[in-house]
């Protein structure tokens, strides 16, 4: 990480973190604006505009009702086929520092890049996704990149994301997911979490980002763990930057395979911001072009 980044990400942490966001959003006032405008220009329904309530207020919203069935039934079918490139990706990626986790995406890529037509971009970019999003953050969210992942057992010490964290992307962080193998015992490593209130109680230890479960039941009821447990296909959509989170404790002979899709509120803060992993093709709509950061 470079002195910049670095820097960024420990202001990102601390209370300062509004004061800096504020800086960089004047810079970008211009932009900021349009997003907001152009919210008003989405046909948000009252489902869609009540699941945003209750993501801004608990933290997390599941929405598999408000998915288009059509684009759920392809996901699932190219979900499955990636299955048989897990090896193939594994080797790619040996170096990767999440031995848990295998990144089945980057074969649909081009230059490092997916085209705003791929199925896992279109997925993202459905109405029933973009408006309760861009209605809980009150403006056209940025679409920071997508994910279809693979966690494993490793038999290794938990680490990172298998530890009790939020995210610190930005300070404003909402991440879709649909699980695309059957979540339902916690041997196959659901995705857990705390809502907004209970990780309030929890707050902001001056050390560390990220936290064993005894440090975590030292402040909040173990009764208030929510365990993602579903069968395939079930989406959800979590307040990362706010809830405490953790998942992918696979337990030997299981995996997950489940779909990411990370929104934040424009401007990015880190650096890079301007390397999309992403590429408008002809017909993509200025909407879709805002929301991938290809204005
Ligand atoms: O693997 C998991 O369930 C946790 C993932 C996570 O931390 C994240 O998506 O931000
Ligand atoms: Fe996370």
């Amino acid at each position: 990480m470079g002195l910049m980044s670095r820097a960024l990400w420990q202001v990102n942490r601390s209370p300062l973190r509004w004061a800096v966001k504020t800086g960089v959003s004047t810079w970008h006032y211009g932009a900021k604006r349009l997003r907001k405008q152009e919210l008003n220009g989405l046909d948000v329904s009252a489902a869609q505009e009540s699941t945003a309530k209750d993501l801004n207020r608990d933290g997390y919203a599941i929405v598999s009702e408000l998915i288009d069935p059509s684009l759920l039934q392809q996901l699932a079918t190219s979900g499955e086929a990636k299955l048989s490139e897990i090896d193939a990706a594994d080797k790619q990626q040996a170096g990767y520092w999440k031995k848990f986790l295998v990144h089945l995406l980057d074969s649909e890529m081009n230059d490092s890049k997916l085209p705003a037509d791929n199925l896992f971009v279109r997925y993202a970019l459905q109405p029933g996704v973009v408006n309760v999003v861009a209605s809980a953050f009150g403006e056209i969210p940025w679409l920071d990149y997508v994910m279809l992942s693979y966690s494993r057992h490793t038999g290794q010490a938990l680490a990172s994301s298998q530890l009790w964290h939020r995210d610190h992307d930005d300070v404003r962080v909402v991440k879709f997911y649909t699980y695309l193998t059957d979540v339902q015992e916690d041997a196959d490593g659901p995705f857990t979490f705390l809502s907004r209130q209970s990780t309030d109680q929890f707050g902001y230890p001056l050390l560390g980002s990220h936290f064993s479960d005894d440090e975590v039941f030292e402040k909040v009821l173990r009764q208030d763990v929510k365990v993602m447990k579903a069968p395939r296909l079930v989406s959800f959509m979590i307040d990362t930057s706010r809830c405490l989170h953790m998942g992918s404790r696979i337990a030997p002979g299981h995996g997950r395979l489940m779909y990411t899709a990370t929104f934040i509120a424009f401007p990015r803060m880190f650096p890079g911001g301007k390397n999309r992993p992403f590429r408008a093709t002809p017909s993509t709509s200025e909407l879709d072009k805002m929301i991938l950061g290809l204005g």
